[in-house]
């Protein structure tokens, strides 16, 4: 699958220090440590409805991550799937009198229009999950092989499920007890009831083909690819085991990143399936988790066609720390607003303060668990010195300029959007 078009990032003198971030499973932050090429896979969108506010919050987490790795002189290899065979496709896709393909393959342009417009960096490698379809066959045949798979006893539907004691370290990605892997594993998309599984918590590998659904012809008979299978292949097939980093929202720590390790676990002999597991709060409007089934979104590609600057909004949601939950309203977006015209008219002045100090400290905060909030707040100390007069230094407005767009991907150059 194509990405989408990259924007420019400008080559900026110095670099910063290592990054560290908090890792979900070791409940710490640690060095991300990457050798000369970072890794990192981010879970993609599953394509039956436009990119929310939530999505972009954490599509531009970790690009932040990819610009900060980049700026210690890192090549970054940074992979993405789309959830593109998925129930949510048929019944939206139903509900509208579509076919899913149709629907998939139009929310999949919009996103890509809305991540261009947030001027986000693509992933070298984006897949869909009807593309990778043949990895999957392969991997499920491995673990079935291997004994960490079985086969339900049903002649009718023969699904293929993961034995979630596989592994023998089962658990150590979210450290959630039993009780609320349970609760979370019947909440998003598991199917604790099946009958003929081994554990209620073993996850589907294969679903059998069922009248009306897409199927692909497999060895243990025609179906489709389980969720969690379809990022652990792709993730292992591109970057092999032990790569740097796991990314998502706080919603997919438990079963989705679970059940992803565990597999790649099983299948590439037991290796930590990645080193670092990162997670993104939860975007909320009015009290509530933004999401598709509550129907309470703020829409990237709406405020877009409001004229909103995607700057702004790029703005509103850096101002937050990225591992809390927020809310986003009126306020956040007006902010960005206002930071972006300030940042816009100081780094336009002839003269400022000397930018390496608040160079320093902007990539010490980013190293820092990516703390956006306190880089913004040193770039405003000096947008605000500036535009007070203060400063003689002919330099300062290119250098800072410079920085926000390589580090934090606004252009302030950029002609005004609205
Ligand atoms: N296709 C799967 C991942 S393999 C999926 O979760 N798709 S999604 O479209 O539902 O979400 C895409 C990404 O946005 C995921 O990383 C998810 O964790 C994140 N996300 C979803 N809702 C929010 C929200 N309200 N706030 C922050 N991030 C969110
Ligand atoms: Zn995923």
């Amino acid at each position: 699958m194509h990405s989408w078009p990259s924007p420019t990032v400008p080559e900026i003198a110095g670099s910063g220090p290592a990054l560290r971030l908090y890792d979900t499973s070791d409940a710490q932050v640690k060095p991300v440590a990457p050798g000369r090429v970072a890794t990192m896979y981010v879970c993609g969108i599953t394509p039956y409805d436009a990119t929310h506010l939530g999505h972009a919050a954490t599509y531009l987490a970790f690009d932040t991550v990819n610009r900060v790795l980049r700026d210690q002189g890192h090549d970054v290899h940074y992979v993405q799937n789309i959830t593109d065979v998925d129930d949510p496709l048929f019944e939206r896709a139903a509900r509208d009198g579509i076919d899913w393909r149709d629907l998939g393959s139009g929310e999949i342009e919009l996103f890509r229009a809305d991540m261009t417009a947030l001027r986000v960096l693509p992933p070298r490698d984006y897949i869909g999950a009807m593309e990778s379809v043949d990895e999957v066959i392969d991997a499920v045949g491995k673990l079935l092989e291997s004994g960490a798979a079985y086969v339900v006893d049903d002649a009718e539907y023969p699904d293929v499920y993961f034995r979630a004691d596989a592994t023998g370290v089962f658990g150590y990605e979210s450290n959630y007890d039993r009780a609320t892997m349970e609760r979370f594993f019947a909440e998003r998309g598991g199917d604790p009831d099946r009958p003929g599984k081994r554990d209620p918590i073993d996850a589907l590998l294969w679903r059998a083909a069922r009248p009306g659904e897409p199927s692909w012809e497999a060895p243990f008979g025609p179906g489709r690819p389980g969720w969690h299978i379809e990022c652990s292949v792709i993730a292992l097939n591109r970057l092999g085991e032990a790569f740097d980093i796991q990314g998502g929202g706080s919603d997919l720590i438990f079963p989705h990143h679970e059940y992803s390790a565990a597999h790649g676990e099983a299948l590439a002999g037991q290796r930590r399936f990645a080193r670092h597991y990162v997670h993104t709060g939860m975007i909320g409007l009015d009290g509530e988790k933004m999401s598709k089934s509550l129907g309470n979104l703020v829409k990237v590609s709406v405020l877009r066609a409001e004229g909103v600057d995607p700057a702004a909004v790029r703005l509103g949601l850096l101002s937050g720390h990225y591992r809390a939950d927020r809310m986003w309203t009126a306020a956040t977006l007006d902010e960005g607003v206002a930071r972006l015209d300030r940042w816009r008219r100081a780094v336009a002045l002839p003269t400022g303060p000397d930018a390496e100090a608040t160079v320093e400290r902007v990539r010490a905060h980013l190293a820092n668990d990516l703390d956006t909030p306190k880089a913004l707040d040193a770039l405003d100390a000096w947008a605000g010195d500036a535009l007070a007069g203060l400063g003689s230094s002919t330099e300062a407005p290119d250098r800072i300029a410079g920085v926000v767009d390589a580090l934090l991907g606004v252009d302030l150059w950029a002609p005004q959007a609205g």
